[in-house]
Parts: structure tokens; C-alpha cells; sequence
């Protein structure tokens, strides 16, 4: 009996022995894993974990523009694009989607406001159809110089506008230069208003742009922008009217060779966010990308000179025949617009004595 006592207590013993010895096994293993987890953590830089936390956290919105890569747009859209970045440490990534990629304009504004695409860069022809009172910035021959352009944009006028945007589901970001247009044609100079007489001029699908065309006597046509050189090619239209940089960048001159410098419009361009996408950035975030917006638009004046310089010395170099308008002719011009003026000023007279008041 004591034997049989005695062999049960070494077995007891033997055991315990055994299953202490398994305990310190498995504590040792969690403890050696938890360790070997702690110095991975460490050794990995801050700037991989930072990588690691963008990838999570980082939204990458779209911006669609119509212009190729080295348009002075799309060179600001692309630096508003970096500095959005910055400014938000890379919550916020931008990507500039150019050359009509995302579409051409009248239908990339559309997206934009029912928040298919998040951003872009339009003029604010196409615009005025979805925000009738930017026909005022847009009027023909109501700026008489760039500057003045720029003193009005620069104004409370011009941020009462971007604000205005939001009842159409826009926000408003910032102004661009898209400098002053002119007429070009494939059929003969234009050196007074009668010359204009029984031409199809391609214009931007918008109201104000038909009524200018036929209050000058010629015959509008809207289109994209995109079909514009096969229809000249094709004498489907006679020309067109844009701004040096465009008139280049689209190889229209090729196919349009007079060019008449009567700058009937100044037409600004416009950096818009699709505000229902907004509602869902922070107010933080927004606010760092209207002051992105803002910091790209003295960038863009630059780049838009730079542009502007270039495209017509090329011009002028290819052979094209440039007119300038004389002072009588273009006074003939801007008479002729009076019923233009009739239809879309009416209701905005205080604002347009202001902006002619800033001259
Ligand atoms: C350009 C403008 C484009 C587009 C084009 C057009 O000057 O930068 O955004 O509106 O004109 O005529 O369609």
C-alpha cells in the first residue's frame, strides 16, 4: 500500500513536472512572437508606417480637362493637384485626366454636377447654361483690357460669383486666364463687320455664344470643341473663334488661316469641384482645397502669358493672315452686340455698372 502511495506521488509529481515544463514552453513561444512582432513595428522607418497609413487613408478624386498636357490649364490644374497634396498631407490625391479624356466640356460639367467626376477646368462659355448670371462675366467687349478682367475677377464680383455656383451644385474654386477671341476662318479676312456677312461660325454650346454669332450677322453653329478641325476640314462650318493658345493647340490655324484680332470676349476660365463630392470631404479638407485652388490661379496667369506669346509668334511664323481689327471696325462690333446685351444683362445692371466702374 505505501509502495503503491509512493509510486502515485512520483507520478503525481512527474506530472506537474512535465505540465510546468509545457507551461513555461508556451509562454516563452507567445513572449518570443510578441518580441519579435515589437522589433518588426520598430524597425519599421516612420516613413513606411506614414506610406502605410496614406495608402489606407489617401481619397483619390478625378479633375477632367479638355486641353493637352502642356496647356497653361492643364499645367495649373496639375499644380493645384500638388498642392492639395501637400496642404492636406496627402489625404486629398488628385489626377488630372486631359485632353478630353473624361470628355468633352458640355458633358464633363453635366458629370460634375450630378458628382460622376469631382473636378475640372471648363470655360465659363458652356457655363452660362448651367448658371445663367456668369453671362455677365462673360459679356462681349464688357472688359476692355485684361487687367480690367482681372480687377473684376479679383473683386468681390468675382468671389460673389464662385459662391453663386453653389445653387447649381458647383463650388466655385478659382478664376483662370483664357485671354480674348477672335474670329478665324477658311474663307477670307475679316476686316469689318459686313465681312462676317453669310459665314458658319462653330461656337461653344451655349446660348449667349449663338446670339453674339447672329447679332454680328454670321451664322452659329454650337459643337464640341473636339469636332471642330474635321469641320472645317470639311466646310461643314466656316471657322471658328478662340484665343491664340487654342487657335494653335487645336491645329485649327491649319485649317483656318485668317485670324482677326476684333477680341469680341474675354472669357475667363473656371476651376470647379462638383459640390456633392464635397459635402463628403471635411470642412478642414475643403477649405485647404479652395486655398489650393486659389494659389494656382497667379501660376496659371503666368504659364497663360508664357502661352500666349509662343502660340502666336508660331502663328504668325506658319504664314497665317492676322487682321487687326481698326478702331471704327471694332466700334461697328461692339454696337452690334447691343442685343446680346438686351437679353443676357437684364437683371444684373448694378453689377455690370460695377465692373465698368472698375476699368
Ligand atoms: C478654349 C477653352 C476651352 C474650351 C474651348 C472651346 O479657349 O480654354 O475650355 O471652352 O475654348 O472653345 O470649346
Amino acid at each position: 500500500m505505501k509502495k503503491i502511495f509512493s509510486l502515485v506521488l512520483v507520478l503525481a509529481m512527474m506530472t506537474a513536472l512535465f505540465v510546468g515544463c509545457a507551461k513555461e514552453e508556451t509562454k516563452t513561444t507567445t513572449e518570443t512572437t510578441k518580441e519579435t512582432a515589437k522589433e518588426a513595428t520598430e524597425e519599421m522607418s516612420e516613413e513606411t508606417t506614414e506610406e502605410v497609413v496614406e495608402e489606407v487613408e489617401a481619397v483619390v478624386f478625378r479633375l477632367a480637362e479638355t486641353h493637352p498636357a502642356d496647356y497653361p490649364t492643364t499645367l495649373a490644374d496639375i499644380e493645384f493637384a500638388r498642392l492639395v497634396e501637400e496642404k492636406t498631407e496627402g489625404r486629398i490625391k488628385i489626377e488630372v485626366f486631359h485632353s478630353k479624356q473624361l470628355g468633352e466640356e458640355k458633358d464633363v460639367i453635366e458629370q460634375v454636377q450630378f458628382g460622376a467626376i469631382d473636378f475640372t477646368r471648363v470655360s465659363v462659355g458652356p457655363m452660362t447654361e448651367f448658371s445663367p448670371e456668369l453671362a455677365v462675366v462673360s459679356l462681349p467687349y464688357i472688359y476692355n483690357s485684361a487687367e480690367h478682367m482681372w480687377k473684376v475677377l479679383d473683386s468681390k464680383i468675382g468671389d460673389d460669383f464662385l459662391a453663386g455656383l453653389e445653387s447649381s451644385n458647383f463650388i466655385g474654386l478659382a478664376w483662370y486666364d483664357g485671354g480674348a477671341r477672335s474670329f478665324y476662318n477658311s474663307v477670307r479676312p475679316i476686316e469689318k463687320l459686313e465681312d462676317l456677312k453669310g459665314l458658319k461660325f462653330r461656337v461653344m454650346q451655349s446660348e449667349l455664344m449663338v446670339d453674339m454669332v447672329e447679332a454680328l450677322g454670321a451664322s452659329p453653329t454650337p459643337m464640341a470643341y473636339g469636332e471642330v478641325y474635321s469641320s472645317i476640314q470639311t466646310h461643314v462650318i466656316d471657322g471658328a473663334e478662340n484665343n491664340w493658345p487654342s487657335y494653335d493647340t487645336s491645329s485649327h490655324f491649319e485649317v483656318a488661316q485668317y485670324y482677326t484680332l476684333d477680341e469680341h470676349l474675354r472669357v475667363p476660365e473656371v476651376l470647379l469641384a462638383s459640390k456633392i463630392v464635397m459635402a463628403k470631404v471635411s470642412e478642414e479638407d475643403l477649405a485647404l482645397i479652395k486655398e489650393a485652388a486659389k494659389e494656382s490661379q497667379e501660376f496659371q496667369k503666368e504659364k497663360w502669358a508664357e502661352k500666349e506669346a509662343e502660340s502666336e509668334a508660331k502663328i504668325r511664323e506658319a504664314g497665317n493672315m492676322i487682321t487687326e481689327l481698326s478702331a471704327e471696325a471694332k466700334k461697328e462690333f461692339a454696337a452690334a452686340m447691343a442685343p446680346v446685351w438686351e437679353k443676357h444683362a437684364e437683371g444684373y445692371e448694378d453689377i455690370i455698372t460695377a465692373i465698368q466702374a472698375l476699368q
